[in-house]
């Protein structure tokens, strides 16, 4: 098998790529990525070059893409302008990636009759109410809040569209908040973590009462494998571990695990349109393919992600500065 991995350099695709490379010893790995501010070939230690090869490149690059997936048999597609703040700065590259991008590569799946796995999220949903006793499933309408969740939308409907008249061979995965190592320090458990450890308070929007889904991003890869391998084309699955709390409950681990008081948590200003809670039912996926998730004790996972970044500051200290910069004008 030789698959190509869209964004591979980043905090999920680069997950997917150590877990793939240990899972499947026999695949070819090529790794497209532009290497943005959120790619850093530092997220890929210790790979042989003989399986895998990265390639510094644009997804919307047709020429090059189409040249690529002609020698590979499928492609993993988790390239994207990821982060909501961002796209409420300045949306404009979130349409070119996410969905020109995402036109460029399902173009290229179609010439070349190609296997497609799709990455994308649950925020393309919208939100639920705190007290809602239902989750998202993959029937539920969408109806993204933001400029990033709508173009993760729009690049979903993309894929529904190839399947349906062009024949693409193509799934679909909507997975909920991933957490873990080498998870840029603009997200929110590694910015309040590298806060703590440069003497800065913890960045709380709004109240706290939002609610997210969260998962260790090694379980966001075996299901990603999972769905390769076994899903049905065209279907949707969605991916989550049972694991809603709300912000407020995550700080106070995080102080609590760092040996800080209260004293160290701030309220800025909330995010505009902030959604107020995700939360995934994953049923389908654990009945039709088996999988179930093996990191489901959040305390010891996050744990784990505290100890890996206050024992990597040289991976994340020199994005932090301007990370922090940019929150600053957001008066975040
Ligand atoms: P990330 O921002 O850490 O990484 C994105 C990667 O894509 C980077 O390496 C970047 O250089 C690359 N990239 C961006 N634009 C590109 C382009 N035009 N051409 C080639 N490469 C490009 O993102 P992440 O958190 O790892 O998310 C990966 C995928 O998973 C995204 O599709 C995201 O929507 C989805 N997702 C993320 C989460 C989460 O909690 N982070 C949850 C569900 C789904
Ligand atoms: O400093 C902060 N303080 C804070 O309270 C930051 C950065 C965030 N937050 C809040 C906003 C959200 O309620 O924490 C929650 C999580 O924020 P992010 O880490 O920015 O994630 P979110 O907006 O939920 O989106 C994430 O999950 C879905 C990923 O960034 C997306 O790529 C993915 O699609």
């Amino acid at each position: 098998m030789r698959i190509i991995v869209t964004g591979g350099a980043g905090f999920i695709g680069s997950n997917f790529v150590q877990y793939i490379y240990k899972e499947r010893p026999d695949w070819q790995i090529t790794i497209l990525d532009v290497l943005t501010y959120a790619g850093n070939k530092s997220n890929l230690p210790g790979l042989d070059e003989s399986r895998v090869k990265l390639i510094v490149g644009n997804i919307c690059d047709e020429e090059l893409v189409d040249s690529l997936v002609k020698d590979h048999d499928a492609v993993v597609h988790f390239a994207a302008e990821s982060h909501n703040d961002n796209s409420l700065d300045n949306p404009r590259p979130f349409l070119d990636t996410n969905i020109v991008g995402t036109y460029t590569i399902l173009e290229a799946v179609r010439k070349h009759k190609k296997r497609l796995h799709h990455i994308s999220t649950d925020e393309v949903y919208g939100d639920l109410e705190l007290d809602d006793p239902a989750k998202f499933t993959e029937s539920t309408p969408y109806n993204p809040s933001s400029p990033y969740s709508s173009t993760k939308a729009g690049s979903d409907l993309l894929v529904r569209a190839w399947v349906r008249s062009f024949d693409v061979r193509a799934t679909l995965s909507n997975c909920s908040n991933n957490y873990g190592p080498y998870q840029h320090v603009e997200k929110m458990i590694p910015r309040q973590i590298t806060n703590i450890i440069s003497g800065e308070k913890l960045k709380l929007y709004g109240s706290g009462e939002n609610v997210r889904d969260w998962i260790h991003t090694e379980d966001h890869s075996s299901a990603v494998l999972a769905i390769l391998e076994h899903g049905k084309i065209g279907e949707t699955y969605m991916i989550g571990a049972n694991g809603e709390k709300n912000n407020l409950e995550v700080f106070n681990l995080i102080l609590k695990f760092m040996g800080k008081d209260t004293g160290w948590l701030e309220h800025v200003n909330d995010r505009p349109g902030h959604d107020m809670r995700y939360a995934i039912d994953a049923s389908k996926i654990q009945k039709e393919l088996g999988w179930t998730p093996k990191y489901t004790d959040f305390e010891a996972g996050l744990k784990d992600t505290i100890q890996w970044y206050t024992e990597n500051e040289d991976w994340w200290r020199p994005q932090k500065e301007a990370t922090e910069a940019k929150y600053k004008e957001l008066g975040r």
